[in-house]
């Protein structure tokens, strides 16, 4: 008789472990250096690529972004987006600042191009000349999403591309986060 609870616990604590919801949060804004983390975009930088590991002494520029390796999630269930730019018109006209995120295979060397890569957030705000304001952004991905096989095998690249249709626009990079939700394992054998 003893064996029975026994046995029931043993399957309730596997269970439990498989059908706890995992979340992996990667903090993309954190590999921008902070020196990089606010700057201008204007008529000789109108857009930027970030994060940027290329070395090639030019920040802004990587055009394969930031390479990463997350735990593979058996069932994943959601993935989230989240992005904020601080930003202000220093200029003379209207400005307008786009802001798109992409995911990629890793072996692809321009993630921002839509060749093999995946645009999973994109927005874009106006700034009349003087005016301060934050571009917020954020989307969650389900299963029906294209992006969705990438992310699930957790090894993919990511990175941002800020664009300036204006004259000048500073910009402070406040969050860049991806998160991904789901189980480890999948359901308990019968
Ligand atoms: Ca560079
Ligand atoms: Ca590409």
């Amino acid at each position: 008789m003893k064996r029975i609870p026994t046995l029931f616990l043993a399957l309730a604590l596997a269970a439990c472990s498989g059908h706890t919801l995992t979340t992996v949060r990667v903090k993309v804004d954190t590999y921008v250096p902070d020196v990089y983390r606010s700057g201008q975009l204007n008529l000789t930088t109108a857009t930027l690529f970030l994060p940027d590991d290329d070395d090639d002494g030019t920040y802004g520029n990587d055009p394969d972004g930031l390479a990463l390796e997350l735990p593979k999630l058996d069932i994943l269930e959601r993935a989230r987006l989240r992005t904020r730019l601080s930003l202000k018109n220093t200029g003379s006209v209207a400005a307008s600042v786009s802001l798109e995120v992409h995911v990629a295979p890793p072996g692809d060397g321009m993630i921002y191009d839509g060749s093999r890569d995946y645009t999973v957030l994109a927005g874009s705000v106006t700034l009349d000349p003087g005016e301060e304001k934050p571009l917020d952004l954020e989307a969650t991905l389900g299963e029906a999403d294209p992006a969705f096989g990438l992310l699930k095998g957790g090894g993919f690249r990511v990175g941002l591309a800020v664009r300036l249709a204006g004259d000048t626009v500073n910009y402070t990079l406040e969050e860049a986060d991806v998160s991904l939700s789901g189980r480890l394992f999948k359901a308990i054998p019968d």
